[in-house]
């Protein structure tokens, strides 16, 4: 009795950090489902293909040790490593419902050397961006943001694993970065996989970043006050980290606009690429995919047994 009590006492003493915080606890991928590391439990016994993390607090500087995968970089006694196909859709879950609307949220992978990711410290590798998703529309005041769409998708975020890509073993780092208050919170997880099926188009040494070493605490999309007078009238968010994968740009670029759609089909610019997120490949849009919107240019009729919900004046769903 006694230690169900204190039991109940902890999990009350935690519950408004676990709520406010959080991570990537699950993934999927081609309809398998993948647990993720749980970083309250005993690591002992624990398999998983997530790299092992320990906590559900934010980061909040960008240069910190453990920016990679939130934890050391080492991989767990117990690793596990997921088979992707390269050009399918790879969903990362975080808790639910996850509570930072604004920030962006950013997918990279980074090729092991060797015949494994296992045992390969993730501070150690070069990463390149595959996804990207800053100020989708609105002001940075009060705009619509890549983190709030991410809530709007059951608080996951679904990344194409672009078909360009050349097969290997790779871990992929989903990310969300919160801007609600300063300093920024980042949000990091990685995951192991294989990439089967891959192309021939190698990242640029532009593309390519070390974490820590790909943020600076200076970067505008980082130091940015979204409650400043200028904030309101400002539309343009510089989203951190290198130039897209797959674009031809050579240096870090501010996005050409605020359009939604120079921002979301970010893994699609590559000439020999997908020219769209599965969401609309098949002419119509999958479940949470987006199917309306100011600005929206896709797709709106939904795949069965789905129909199209408006979320917002910017952002209608399948559901
Ligand atoms: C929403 O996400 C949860 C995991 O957080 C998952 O168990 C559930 O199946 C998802 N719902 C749908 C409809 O995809
Ligand atoms: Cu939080």
């Amino acid at each position: 009795m006694l230690g169900f009590v204190s039991l109940a006492t902890l999990a009350a003493a935690l519950l408004p950090e676990a709520l406010a915080h959080g991570g990537v606890l699950s993934y999927s991928n081609a309809g398998t489902w993948y647990w993720g590391w749980r970083p309250y439990d005993s690591p002992t016994g624990q398999t998983s293909i997530q790299r092992p993390w320990s906590s559900y607090n934010p980061i909040t500087v960008a240069t910190d040790p453990t920016i990679a995968c939130n934890d050391n970089g080492a991989s767990g006694a117990l690793q596990l490593t997921a088979t992707v196909q390269a050009g399918s859709a790879i969903t990362a879950y975080w808790n639910q419902v996850w509570p930072h609307d604004i920030g962006p949220m950013l997918t990279y992978l980074a090729q092991c050397p060797g015949s494994s990711c296992t045992g390969v410290n993730a501070n150690t590798l070069k990463w390149f961006k595959i996804d990207q998703a800053g100020l989708l529309s609105g002001t940075i005041y009060d705009g619509y943001w890549g983190s709030g769409k991410m809530i709007a998708q059951n608080s996951s975020w679904t990344t194409t694993i672009p078909s360009t890509v050349p097969s290997g073993n790779y871990m992929i780092r989903f990310e969300t970065i919160a801007l609600h208050s300063m300093p920024a919170q980042f949000y990091p997880e990685c995951a192991q996989i294989t990439i089967t099926g891959g192309g021939n188009l190698a990242p640029t040494a532009a593309q390519l970043v070390s974490f820590p070493g790909a943020y600076a605490q200076s970067d505008p999309g980082i130091t940015i006050d979204v409650y400043a007078q200028a904030a309101q009238s400002q539309s343009t968010y510089i989203i951190p980290g290198p130039p897209l994968y797959g674009s031809s740009a050579s240096s870090p670029a501010p996005p050409a606009s605020s359009a939604p759609a120079s921002q979301t089909s970010a893994h699609s610019s590559a000439p020999s690429a997908p020219s769209a997120t599965p969401t609309q490949a098949a002419g119509t849009v999958a479940q949470y995919g987006q199917c309306g919107g100011v600005g929206w240019t896709g797709a709106t009729s939904c795949v069965a047994p789905f129909t199209c919900h408006v979320l917002n004046s910017y952002y209608s769903q399948c559901y």
